[in-house]
């Protein structure tokens, strides 16, 4: 069942629940801010705003057409996140199994802060799982260069609670000292943490006293692990002082190193499966 909502102050959203999973989809930023299968997969700020033009705080942000300030002409993870998607395909081929497309192309105001052409899809399959296909295809006559990424919020019990496998022996860049490093065992956390990992292959496991999400991507070799513990988190936008206790973001990207240089009607994919088991 597909139902297309509005808040009381008109921001659009989609409600979408089969027999094994239910999500939330802001058109704005084709943002996910809930799944929930028997668990509660992403994590929502209480103090979120829900405000045409202004980032959701939590759920899966898509950072598009740069990641962070990858491309300093840009906002701070680029403007796809803030944009009106088109709700273009919605498909329930079993009970169990719903298929979504959105879709963003350029605009007299995205073309103002970057001037290309280009067709930016996302492809949702919602199931007991959840899968995300965002596709760029470069309408322009001239190449661009994209660094993008999933900035998955993950809900969870405690942040002294978990820890991630999968990225050890890679090599990633502290973001917080500006110095390359190389991940020795599982991350735990006890401090701020803002790391760009390369050289991704293996699927990535949060492990929760309660829970296991596994996270396995295409057409990417790069990923972000970052907490901004408590200092950070004070200084952050709606988000609660003690915030930083319930969620950890992993995000699945086309960062730094592992950027795209899409010619002219040249497609790339970012694919993303979450699962929790
Ligand atoms: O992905 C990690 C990060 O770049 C952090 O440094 C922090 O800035 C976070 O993204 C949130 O960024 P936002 O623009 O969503 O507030």
């Amino acid at each position: 069942m597909i139902t297309q909502k509005k808040r009381a102050n008109g921001f659009e959203y989609i409600h979408v629940k089969n027999s094994v999973a239910e999500a939330e989809i802001a058109l704005q930023g084709a943002h996910i801010f809930s799944y929930k299968t028997e668990e509660n997969l992403l994590w929502l700020s209480e103090t979120s705003v829900f405000e045409s033009g202004k980032a959701i705080r939590g759920g899966i942000p898509l950072c598009w057409p740069a990641f962070g300030m990858n491309n300093p002409q840009l906002p701070q993870h680029g403007f796809a996140r803030t944009m009106p998607f088109e709700l273009i395909h919605v498909e329930e081929p079993t009970e169990d199994v719903t298929l979504l497309s959105l879709r963003l192309s350029d605009n007299e105001e995205s073309r103002s802060l970057w001037d290309y052409h280009f067709e930016l899809t996302l492809r949702i399959t919602l199931s007991n799982r959840l899968k995300l296909e965002l596709t760029t295809t470069n309408k322009d006559t001239k190449a661009f260069t994209l660094t993008q990424a999933f900035h998955t919020y993950f809900a969870i019990s405690d942040i002294q609670n978990i820890h991630i496998d999968g990225l050890e022996g890679k090599p990633y860049l502290d973001a917080l000292e500006q110095s390359q490093k190389i991940q020795q065992g599982s991350i735990t956390f006890h401090r701020e943490f803002d790391a760009v990992y390369q050289d991704v292959e293996k699927t990535i496991r949060l492990i929760d006293t309660n829970k296991t999400s596994t996270i396995s991507t295409q057409g990417s070799t790069s990923c972000v692990v970052w907490n901004p513990w408590i200092d950070k988190c004070s200084r952050m936008s709606a988000m609660q002082a003690d915030a930083y206790k319930k969620f950890v973001c992993i995000e699945s990207a086309n960062a730094y190193d592992d950027f795209k240089i899409l010619q002219p009607q040249e497609s790339h994919t970012l694919a993303v499966t979450f699962t929790t088991l």
